[in-house]
């Protein structure tokens, strides 16, 4: 089994309902059993066309007997199963669900990168996650202890809900 973390996102329709919808269809899911979760973050948009909807943002951890590529698949089923569509790049979406982590290891392939890049640079992922793991997996083996947060606008998440599971 590994233990993987997934970022869920979304700010279209009835946010809340479609972060609980994501994680029920994820437990579902063959090999993935949904363990814990942080709770639910309002988030300032990063990127995007300008005035996009702000975003509710949670991290959920999965226990899952798949290799990342399957657990990748996995997500990109259930955002389908949800009806999501991808038409603008970083623009409005009902569920967006993001491999941050998969165990320990290091992945990069044109499919999938994990840890995912751009993670620590993101306070929607940073907040929730560190709910979680005071020590998560971070790009480039960076540490949380270490991080500098006085670059990053920390006004941009804000609890909003209970965890998901
Ligand atoms: O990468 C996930 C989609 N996304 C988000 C998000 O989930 N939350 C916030 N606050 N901004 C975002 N920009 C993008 S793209």
């Amino acid at each position: 089994m590994t233990k993987s973390y997934l970022g869920l996102g979304s700010n279209l329709g009835d946010r809340l309902a479609n972060l609980l919808a994501a994680v029920s269809l994820l437990d579902a899911a063959e090999g993935v059993d949904v363990t814990r979760s942080s709770r639910v973050y309002e988030t300032d948009p990063v990127g995007g066309p300008e005035n996009q909807p702000v975003f509710l943002n949670a991290v959920v951890e999965v226990d899952t007997s798949l290799e990342a590529r399957a657990l990748l698949e996995t997500c990109l089923g259930v955002e389908e199963g949800m009806g999501r569509v991808r038409d603008e790049r970083w623009g409005p979406r009902n569920i967006d669900i993001d491999v941050l982590t998969f165990g320990r290891e290091e992945i990069d392939r044109d499919d999938l990168t994990v840890p995912h890049p751009r993670m620590h640079e993101r306070l929607f992922v940073l907040a929730p996650l560190l709910e979680l793991d005071p020590d998560p997996p971070l790009p480039g083996g960076r540490k949380a202890m270490t991080m500098r947060l006085d670059r990053v606008d920390v006004s941009g998440a804000r609890p909003f809900a209970p965890p998901l599971a």
